[in-house]
């Protein structure tokens, strides 16, 4: 099994440790001096960068949230000037304020280098073909897997979403060996090709390196048996670097994070104390060798744990279970990341419905679906059938204009909806995890 960077991916934990250390406190520094935000945030706790010598200290440090991104709309947390900045990137959010990011040129470089690592321990190499089929523009999966594949001398495919047909011919014609998409997108693909006619041996794909979204142990499966290859989780966040952030080796037990440059913490998501190892919570990222926008125990809101034992495939690098849940209410429907909280508060300017509402989000022929039930007040129930159909219109397009998804709208009886005693459960979702 190949590694890409031996003296970082095998490093003895406990010089790792003291690189973590020495890398915690030139981030401290860096945010203190060039981020108002942070400088403020670290004044109230009475700390200056001198109070940060090593990750023992690093719990005295404030969380940094989603919502301070937007606070900060759009460059308010970057910590190089814009003339450093080489490369702008935001996340799929559905409301008007994206989360924006940005990236020095040496960031550029760690980005490819950490995808480097990726790909390798995917088991791809020069010899390879990689199709793309992550969407390329300010989402980070398009761009973060091709500079990747450029970097390890593979011959990279930018094909981007879409257009099925077209991905099959060129996968054949190409003969692509590494398929790069979202697992959902991978399941439909391999649909796609039963339909189409094609041979699996007509194809030359061997590896898939899939992302972006949760996905089970079931559906790897599936995509390994359908496509003949073998599935690889990766898994990163564009607040972080993007993809690269953590990634399986070919023993696929759990995800290597790339800890030289992402520190990780696991947090209980009520009381934010920090977890200790093997513990199921939250997972807090802390970037220590970033330029453009370091963030400091970013809350990622993904629920996993995790596993300090050594890895047989070398890699000493800590791994993290498959992260399959989320500490909030965030859904991921079709690539676009969207809160349950967002379609309340459309609902909640309507007067004609009552804020009982539920959100089904399903998988069909392995494309998202998402159904939303709300009842209807009382008196508006009354009235006739197509009133409540006008009715029904109106929510779609409320929905859709302030959120851009579409959303099948189902009206119910008011008190039809099952209340609960604790938290409500306002989405079911049906997909395989
Ligand atoms: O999805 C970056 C990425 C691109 C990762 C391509 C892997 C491959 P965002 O759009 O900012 O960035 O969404 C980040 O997606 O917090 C998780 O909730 C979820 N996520 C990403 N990878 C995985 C995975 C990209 N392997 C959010 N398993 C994260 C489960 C994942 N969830």
């Amino acid at each position: 099994m190949e590694i890409w960077n031996r003296h970082f991916e095998c490093m003895a934990r406990e010089e790792l440790r003291k690189l973590q250390g020495e890398r915690l406190r030139e981030t401290v520094e860096r945010v203190y001096f060039y981020v108002p935000y942070y400088r403020q945030k670290m004044q109230e706790r009475g700390l200056g960068p001198e109070n940060i010598q090593s990750l023992d200290d690093l719990s005295r440090l404030p969380f940094t949230t989603k919502n301070d991104l937007r606070n900060n709309y759009p460059f308010g947390l970057f910590a190089s000037p814009m003339s450093e900045i080489v490369r702008l990137h935001a996340s799929s959010g559905t409301t008007g304020k994206p989360t924006v990011v940005g990236y020095s040129r040496r960031d550029i470089a760690t980005w490819s280098e950490v995808m480097a690592r990726t790909l390798t321990s995917a088991g791809a190499t020069r010899d390879d073909f990689i199709h793309i089929a992550y969407g390329y523009g300010l989402f980070t999966g398009g761009l973060g897997l091709h500079y990747g594949g450029e970097k390890i001398g593979a011959s990279v495919i930018p094909v981007s979403g879409g257009n099925t047909k077209r991905q099959l011919q060129l996968m054949h014609d190409f003969g692509s060996t590494v398929l790069a998409c979202t697992p959902s997108y991978a399941l439909y693909l391999a649909e796609a090709i039963e339909e189409s006619g094609l041979k699996r041996e007509d194809l030359h794909l061997k590896i898939g390196v899939f992302g972006a979204e949760p996905w089970t142990e079931s559906m790897r499966k599936e995509i390994e048996e359908k496509l003949r290859i073998k599935a690889i989780d990766i898994y990163g966040l564009s607040e972080i670097i993007g993809p690269g952030v953590a990634s399986e080796c070919l023993l696929q037990n759990g995800l290597h994070i790339n800890e030289d440059h992402f520190y990780p913490e696991i947090i209980d998501p009520e009381t934010l104390e920090v977890l200790p190892p093997g513990e199921t919570g939250e997972l807090v990222f802390t970037t220590i060798t970033k330029e453009g926008l370091p963030l400091i125990r970013y809350r990622t809101r993904d629920l996993t744990r995790l596993n300090y034992d050594t890895c047989s495939c070398g890699r000493t690098l800590v791994r993290m279970d498959k992260c399959l849940g989320r500490s909030d209410d965030m859904l991921i429907i079709r690539g676009v990341n969207l809160f349950a909280s967002q379609v309340e508060s459309v609902l909640l300017e309507m007067s004609e419905i009552k804020p009982h509402y539920q959100l089904i989000v399903e998988r069909i022929n392995n494309l998202d679906e998402i159904e939303l039930r709300v009842e209807v007040d009382e008196q508006f129930f009354q009235d006739k059938i197509g009133q409540l159909m006008s009715l029904r219109q109106k929510i779609q397009q409320n929905l859709e204009s302030a959120l851009g998804i579409s959303i099948k709208i189902t009206l119910v009886e008011p008190k039809t909806l099952e209340r609960s005693e604790g938290k409500s459960k306002r989405v079911i979702d049906r997909r395989s995890y």
